[in-house]
């Protein structure tokens, strides 16, 4: 199906876009009442995430309710554990909780490299019917978790503010950890060439623990896995967003993917002069700033645009936007970059 809105596809690709395309990391399931009233229709967010009519639902809303420029599947990085045999828990208010963890070699002989297309059919049931009632609305973005982001919490079993069990692992076991992110990396290639036949339009790599490695660490355990996973897709723009690796932009300007994502700390010109001039940016407003009254958060949004003026750009928060943020705030985000000269 031809799409109505491509200025997303055309901004990832550096193509000429009439105004700059906006969406926001996590836009679906945190801020929206009418998301939690379709999760407390079932038992939680697993229930939601595997029933994929209500999946699609969900993934719709933020498009009529917020008018971003894309919707992104609701579903969660940790189906990755989950398919590979460590499944997970959402504890409420607290978060993912795995009853298994990963721990040496023997363990990772209890798990297998996820096929994608068969152990997650239930995301792609998901992806395929908002594709047929997004009806060419706006471009569907799948995603993954990044291998080392994925691995971290296969380690520690749960979120963690250090996630020093898995930091431990990358100095007294490295073979082990290779071999584990070796296996995350191989599912995770499945997993989004499934959601891209299945009618993803763009994917994006989250590595949201990426800033609790050195650089060093970075260079071995993670960024060689992320590059493997852009090297293996080539059917659809990619977008990487690296948080807290702003030792690694450098480096990011040599992936094999259109898009960089910025977290907030990133400086933009800085950003711009280590990544190069051949991918676009997206991000980077700080969450917070969103917490503003509508004047505030239109200066804080316009002051973000205008640093980016003239750059390949996709507009977004520098993180997930945070769930007490008033949704009637974000459609000012939201405007104010639609209506940017
Ligand atoms: O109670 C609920 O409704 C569950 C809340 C929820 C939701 C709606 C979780 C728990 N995950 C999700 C969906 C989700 N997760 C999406 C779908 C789109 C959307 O929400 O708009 C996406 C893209 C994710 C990605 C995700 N999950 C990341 C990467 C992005 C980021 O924010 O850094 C991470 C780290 C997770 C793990 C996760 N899932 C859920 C929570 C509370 C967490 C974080 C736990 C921690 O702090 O370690």
């Amino acid at each position: 199906m031809q799409l109505q809105n491509d200025l997303l596809l055309r901004a990832a690709k550096g193509e000429a876009v009439e105004r700059t395309p906006v969406w926001l990391m996590r836009q679906a399931g945190r801020i929206l009442p009418e998301y939690r009233a379709v999760r407390d229709s079932v038992s939680g967010f697993i229930e939601l995430a595997q029933t994929p009519e209500l999946a699609a639902e969900v993934t719709i809303q933020p498009v009529d309710l917020l008018g971003v420029d894309a919707a992104i599947i609701v579903s969660d990085i940790l189906v990755i554990p989950e398919a590979m045999g460590l499944p997970y828990e959402m504890v409420e208010k607290r978060g993912p909780f795995f009853p298994n963890t990963v721990r040496s070699e023997s363990d990772l002989k209890k798990l297998r490299v996820a096929d994608g297309a068969n152990d997650l059919s239930y995301v792609m049931k998901a992806i395929e019917i908002t594709k047929k009632n997004l009806a060419g609305r706006v471009p569907l973005i799948g995603f993954a978790g990044a291998p080392w982001t994925i691995f971290a919490y296969m380690i520690e079993g749960s979120g963690s503010k250090t996630f020093s069990k898995a930091r431990e692992m990358l100095y007294t076991q490295p073979k082990f950890s290779h071999q584990l992110l070796q296996m995350i990396t191989d599912s995770t290639i499945n997993y989004l060439k499934a959601q891209i036949n299945s009618g993803a339009d763009l994917v994006q790599i989250f590595d949201s623990w990426a800033g609790i490695l050195g650089p060093k660490q970075y260079a071995e355990f993670s960024y060689p896995y992320i590059s493997q996973v852009c090297d293996a897709i080539i059917e659809v723009p990619k977008t990487v967003f690296a948080k807290g690796a702003f030792f690694a932009r450098e480096e990011m300007g040599l992936l094999n993917c259109e898009t960089i994502g910025l977290d907030w700390n990133m400086g933009i010109a800085e950003s711009r002069r280590l990544i190069g001039t051949t991918k676009t940016l997206q991000g980077n407003l700080d969450p917070a700033a969103l917490y503003g009254n509508p004047d505030q958060v239109r200066q804080a949004t316009i002051e973000m645009m205008n640093q980016f003026k003239g750059m390949r750009h996709i507009a977004n928060l520098g993180h997930g936007v945070y769930p007490d943020i008033d949704p009637a705030m974000v459609k000012v985000f939201i405007e104010t970059v639609k209506n940017y000269q």
